[in-house]
């Protein structure tokens, strides 16, 4: 509530420039308004926003399964388990301080089910080059329905800050024919 009342012909209808300003931003936020379903359909980058209540311990033992049936090797430089499941298979990576389990193999062109989550705080997924960003929570597996259109090896690099050892939080995804 107002101290004073303000005078019963307060509003001035916006005139000149202020006018254009106002259409310019309404303009935009409806074309922003159409682009962001429009892209979900279109851009081939967005998740369908599948995901499912977990206890971080519990995502802890399935990925700690998940390594058990697929890994094929081990990280020289990291020591880290490198695995190499089925094409069409459900695949788990777990961020935690400061660090992504295990590297990831995969086919070219076949389809995967990428499950995210983290054991502690929030983190980031930021998979380079191809700048293709989400978010992973604890207490939620999110999961990304994923084809590897191009061979390599992709960093994955956190973008959410998560303390000290944030800078170094890497992982990997490689790509085969
Ligand atoms: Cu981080």
């Amino acid at each position: 509530m107002s101290i004073y009342q303000p005078p019963a012909d307060w509003f001035k209808a916006p005139t000149g420039s202020e006018r254009t300003w106002v259409g310019i931003a309404l303009v935009w936020c409806i074309v922003m308004s159409i682009m962001m379903p429009l892209w979900h359909f279109k851009g081939k980058q967005n998740s369908s926003g599948e995901a499912y209540r977990v206890e971080p311990m519990d995502y802890a033992k399935r990925v700690m399964e998940f390594i058990a049936a697929n890994q094929v090797g081990v990280d020289e430089g990291t020591m880290r388990p490198i695995v190499a499941p089925a094409p069409g298979s459900d695949v788990y990576l777990q961020a935690q301080m400061w660090q992504y389990t295990p590297i990831i193999k995969l086919k070219l062109n076949q389809e995967y089910r990428l499950h995210l989550s983290s054991l502690d705080l929030q983190h980031g997924f930021s998979l380079q080059p191809l700048n293709m960003n989400f978010q992973i929570l604890p207490g939620w597996d999110h999961v990304l329905t994923i084809t590897p259109t191009s061979t390599g090896t992709f960093p994955i690099i956190c973008n959410e800050f998560c303390g000290i050892g944030h800078h170094g939080m890497t992982g990997q995804i490689i790509v085969e024919e």
